[in-house]
């Protein structure tokens, strides 16, 4: 049986760039609202547990919620944010404070 020789066989190159066939998911802000009874230092237990931050950024992180009212604590997707917003408000619940945090998506 004959084989079809090198010369015959097309190799088509396709003549546009493929799209990228992966887009990167929305992000989300998680943001630590400031209150007037929260504890400073359950504040940083919070930001170290839950957002694995050691204890110089949680604590500079505290202070800036403390100053103006809130501070963006980092991006996550948003099952992520929603999720890491909800424990750490819980953990404030759990000892009777009022610490929130909530999410918005980034622009
Ligand atoms: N304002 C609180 C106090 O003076 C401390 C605090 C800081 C609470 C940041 C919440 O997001 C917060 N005890």
């Amino acid at each position: 049986m004959a084989t079809k020789s090198m010369a015959t066989k097309t190799v088509e190159k396709p003549r546009t760039k493929a799209k990228p066939k992966v887009q990167r998911p929305p992000l989300y802000k998680v943001i630590l609202l400031n209150d007037d009874f929260t504890p400073r230092e359950f504040v940083v237990q919070v930001l170290k547990a839950v957002f694995r931050m050691n204890e110089d950024e949680a604590h500079r992180v505290m202070m800036t919620a403390h100053r103006r009212g809130a501070c963006v604590i980092a991006v996550f997707t948003r099952d992520v944010a929603e999720t890491k917003a909800k424990e750490a408000t819980e953990l404030g619940k759990s000892q009777g404070y009022p610490l929130f945090f909530t999410t918005e998506p980034e622009e």
